[in-house]
């Protein structure tokens, strides 16, 4: 059995896991140079020579215990037929949603338009044999945003545009959680050993509204998988929420965002292993309150199972020697 698992299934706290999300990613320059060459982002994530070795590259400089595949949660949308594109500085957009056409979306297609996805997943877990291979989703909420806001909802977002049209919306959640399964089950089936689900913007639903948007819909997905593979949610921005979190939707890992404070988690969400928290801003100060701020999580976590990771991801800006410097830290070999 690998760390990562063992932390997870809560079978040994005494080795602390650690990987960062998006530690594939703008702030290697080796990513940033094959990136130079693949204007096409979509294309980038569908190349099984390049996504293998960009998914390899922080694992050859780290000693970190697992790899995540480079890919993108707008792969789903893009699977279902909703164009995506990524302009230099912009940030992702989508084309029109053209309802029927991504209600009718056969699993068939949308498994032959991403095979490229599993086909490098197989090429990981060959090469990164001692390592968890993580696998990844968008949450129906968070894709459902991107769909219909057409792009990051970061500058311009209205919650009532998004679910004006309950009808609309219900449909679209069903037909999300359908294909999210269909793209957990065949990264599974390639060889991931852990699904991430990223929602990354459940923190715009107002309280009120995190039932029906956000526990619902992941809540379905998770059982799904229920002892076949281990699920790590990341409900990010839902605040004191992460505790009714846990107890509806029962994940096997809980991913916690940089507001959420850390003693408060250790207290709180018993009963299952925890991730992440450090903000990655701190990455970009000085070293002094880099290694005060990770001892701080190792310290509070220390009777939890814990694997170290931040509360998002990993800033462009970031020096990987920082990534080092945290890594050496947590293997206390700074002392
Ligand atoms: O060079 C570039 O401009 C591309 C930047 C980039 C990268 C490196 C994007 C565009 N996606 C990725 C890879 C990626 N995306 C990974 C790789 C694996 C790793 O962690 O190393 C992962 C896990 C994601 C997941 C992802 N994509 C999320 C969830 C995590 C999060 O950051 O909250 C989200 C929201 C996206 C959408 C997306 N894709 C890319 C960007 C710049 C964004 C964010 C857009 C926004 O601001 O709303």
């Amino acid at each position: 059995m690998n760390t990562l698992l063992e932390c997870i299934n809560k079978k040994n706290n005494s080795y602390t896991p650690i990987w960062f999300m998006r530690q594939a990613g703008r702030y290697l320059p080796e990513f940033r140079e094959i990136r130079k060459k693949n204007q096409d982002f979509i294309g980038l994530c569908l190349n099984t020579e390049l996504v293998p070795e960009i998914t390899i590259q922080p694992l050859k400089r780290f000693d970190i215990d697992a790899a995540i595949i480079f890919s993108d949660i707008l792969m789903i949308p893009f699977g279902l037929g909703q164009g995506v594109e990524f302009q230099k500085g912009m940030g992702p957009k989508l084309s029109k949603l053209e309802v029927e056409k991504i209600l009718s979306n056969r699993p068939v297609d949308f498994i032959n338009k991403l095979n490229p996805v599993y086909e490098s997943i197989s090429k990981v877990k060959k090469i990164a044999k001692n390592k968890a291979v993580i696998g990844f989703v968008g949450a129906p909420w968070t894709l459902l945003v991107y769909m219909l806001n057409k792009g990051s909802p970061k500058n311009n977002f209205d919650i009532n545009n998004i679910i004006n049209d309950k009808n609309l919306v219900e449909k679209i959640l069903k037909k999300l959680e359908d294909v999210i399964c269909l793209h957990i089950s065949k990264q599974v089936q390639a060889g991931a050993d852990v699904i991430q689900i990223f929602d990354s913007w459940a923190g715009l639903l107002p309280e009120k509204e995190l039932p029906k948007y956000c526990y619902k819909p992941t809540f379905n997905i998770v059982k799904e998988f229920k002892n076949k593979v281990p699920i790590i949610c990341f409900p990010r921005g839902i605040k004191n929420n992460y505790y009714d979190f846990c107890s509806i939707v029962k994940p096997d890992c809980i991913s916690i965002d940089y507001e959420v404070d850390p003693k408060w988690a250790a207290k709180n969400l018993k009963d299952i292993s925890i991730q992440g928290g450090l903000d990655p801003k701190i990455l970009l100060t000085e070293r002094d309150a880099i290694g005060k701020s990770v001892k701080k999580y190792l310290d509070t976590f220390s009777n939890n199972h814990y694997i170290f990771n931040l509360g998002h991801g990993v800033l462009p800006e970031t020096k990987p020697e920082t990534i080092s410097f945290i890594i050496d830290t947590i293997r206390n070999k700074n002392g």
